[in-house]
C-alpha cells in the first residue's frame, strides 16, 4: 500500500515527504523543484503489543519507542500539478502516472495563500481553488485512462455479456483499483447495463472510482504563515488538517542529530544541548506557535489518518514462538504488518510468504492461546503464530 503526496508546485510536498522519510529530497522556494518522483519509506504509528504482553520487543522491520510502533509505508512525492496537467500542462501527466499504485493521496495545500495557481510566490491566493482544481485534475486523469481502456473493452463486452466488470477491471488494474471497487462504481454511476457511454458518463464513473480507489486527504500546510485566517475560514467547508511541514522537518533533523528529544507526532520536545542560538530560537518558535497551538506539526497525523482512517488498515504481529512472541532467532515481536481491516489469518500467511500461505496448517492467537482457523478475521494489534507444513 503506497501513499502519494500531491499538490500544485511549491506548496511543500517535498518538505512534507522529507520530514517523514529523512531522505535527501530537494526543497526550494520555486515551482517544479521536483521533476522526478521521490520514493521513500515513512512510518505510521501503531500500538506495539509489547506493553500489554509485558515483554521487551526487538523489532526488525519497524521501530518501537515507548510502546509506539513505527511501521513502514511507501511514500511517493511527485512533481507539482498545475491546472490542465492531465492534458500535458506544466510537467504534463507523466508524474500522474507515478501515482498509479498509490492507494491514498495526501494533498498538500499552501493554506497561507502565498503561492498562486502555478506555485509562484504571490499574495492573497484562495487555497479553496487549489482544493477544487486538484481533485478535478486527478479525476480527469482517471477519466482519460478509463476512456482509452473503455474503447478497447466495449467491443468485447458487447459479445461477452456479463464480462464487462472483469474486462474493465483487468484493464484498470494498473490504477490499483479492485474489481469490487470497479463494480460498485459502475453500479453507483448507473452504467452496469449500459455500453454506450458519453464523455459525461466516463467522467461520472471516473469520479466515483477515484473517490473509492484513491481517497484524497488535505494537509493545510504552511499554517505558520496563515495570517489571513484561511484555515479558520475553510475548515468548516473542507476536512483540513493544520500542518507545518517545515517545523516537522526541523524537529526530525534536530532529533536525528541528537540535539533534541522528539517523538514524531507528539506536541512537545526537550532540548538535549548543542543547539546554536538561531536554531534554538527557531525551535522555540515552533514550540510556541505550532505545537502548543495545534497539538503537533500535523505531518504524522496526516499519514496515520491516511492509513488507519481512510484506508482502514490494522497492524498485525506474526511470530514463530507463541510463548515468547519471538521469531526463530529469538527476536521478540519482530515484524509489524499493515493489512486491510477484515483481513484473515490465511491472508496474513500469504503476506509473510507464499510458501507459508500454500502450506498453511493452522494458527494460534497468542494473546488468548487459542487456535484459530484460516478464515479467522484479524484484529488490530493481534499477535499470531502460523503453522505451516515444512
Ligand atoms: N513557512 C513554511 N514554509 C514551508 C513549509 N513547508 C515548506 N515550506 C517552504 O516552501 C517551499 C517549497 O517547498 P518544497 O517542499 O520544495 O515544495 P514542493 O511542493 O515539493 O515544490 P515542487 O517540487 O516545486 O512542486 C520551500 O521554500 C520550503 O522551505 C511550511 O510548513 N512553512
Ligand atoms: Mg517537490
Amino acid at each position: 500500500m503506497d501513499v502519494g503526496v500531491v499538490g500544485k508546485p511549491n506548496v511543500g510536498k517535498s518538505t512534507f515527504f522529507k520530514s517523514l522519510t529523512l531522505s535527501d529530497a530537494e526543497v526550494a522556494n520555486f515551482p517544479f523543484t521536483t521533476v522526478k518522483a521521490n520514493i521513500g519509506v515513512g512510518y505510521v504509528r501503531g500500538k506495539c503489543p509489547c506493553r500489554d504482553l509485558g515483554v521487551t520487543c526487538n523489532p526488525n522491520n519497524s521501530l518501537c519507542r515507548d510502546g509506539v510502533r513505527f511501521i513502514p509505508v511507501k511514500l511517493i512525492d511527485v512533481a507539482g500539478l498545475v491546472p490542465g496537467a492531465h492534458e500535458g500542462k506544466g510537467l504534463g501527466n507523466q508524474f500522474l502516472d507515478d501515482l498509479r499504485q498509490a492507494s491514498a493521496l495526501i494533498h498538500v495545500v499552501d493554506i497561507s495563500g502565498r503561492t498562486n495557481e502555478l506555485g509562484e510566490p504571490s499574495n492573497g491566493h484562495d487555497p479553496a481553488k487549489d482544493i477544487v482544481f486538484l481533485e478535478d485534475e486527478v479525476n480527469l486523469w482517471f477519466a482519460d485512462i478509463i476512456e482509452r481502456n473503455w474503447k478497447a473493452v466495449k467491443g468485447r463486452a458487447q459479445h461477452e455479456s456479463g464480462k464487462m466488470v472483469s474486462l474493465l477491471s483487468e484493464k484498470l488494474s494498473g490504477l490499483g483499483v479492485s474489481e469490487k471497487s470497479v463494480e460498485k462504481a459502475l453500479s453507483d454511476a448507473g452504467l452496469l447495463d449500459n455500453l454506450d457511454w458519453s464523455r459525461g458518463d466516463v467522467e461520472k464513473f471516473a469520479k466515483i472510482l477515484r473517490e473509492r480507489g484513491k481517497t484524497i486527504i488535505i494537509a493545510a500546510n504552511k499554517i505558520d504563515l496563515d495570517t489571513e485566517g484561511n484555515f479558520e475560514r475553510l475548515k468548516g467547508e473542507y476536512e483540513l488538517s493544520p500542518v507545518c511541514a517545515e517545523a516537522e522537518l526541523a524537529l526530525r533533523e534536530a532529533s536525528e542529530k541528537g540535539l533534541i528529544d522528539y517523538m514524531p507526532g507528539v506536541g512537545d520536545f526537550t532540548v538535549k544541548g548543542g543547539l546554536g542560538e538561531k536554531q534554538l530560537k527557531a525551535l522555540e518558535f515552533v514550540r510556541e506557535n505550532i505545537l502548543k497551538k495545534y497539538g503537533s506539526t500535523g505531518v504524522q497525523d496526516c499519514l496515520d489518518k491516511a492509513v488507519y482512517e481512510v484506508l482502514e488498515y490494522i497492524s498485525v504481529y506474526p511470530v514463530e514462538n507463541e510463548k515468547k512472541y519471538s521469531d526463530k532467532n529469538g527476536r521478540v515481536l519482530p515484524d509489524a504488518h499493515l493489512m486491510p481491516k477484515g483481513s484473515t489469518v490465511i491472508e496474513l500467511a500469504y503476506k509473510i510468504h507464499s510458501d507459508i500461505g500454500g502450506n498453511f496448517v493452522g494458527a494460534i492467537d497468542c494473546r488468548s492461546g487459542r487456535k484459530v482457523g484460516r478464515d479467522h478475521e484479524l484484529r488490530d494489534c493481534d499477535v499470531i503464530k502460523i503453522h505451516a507444513r515444512v
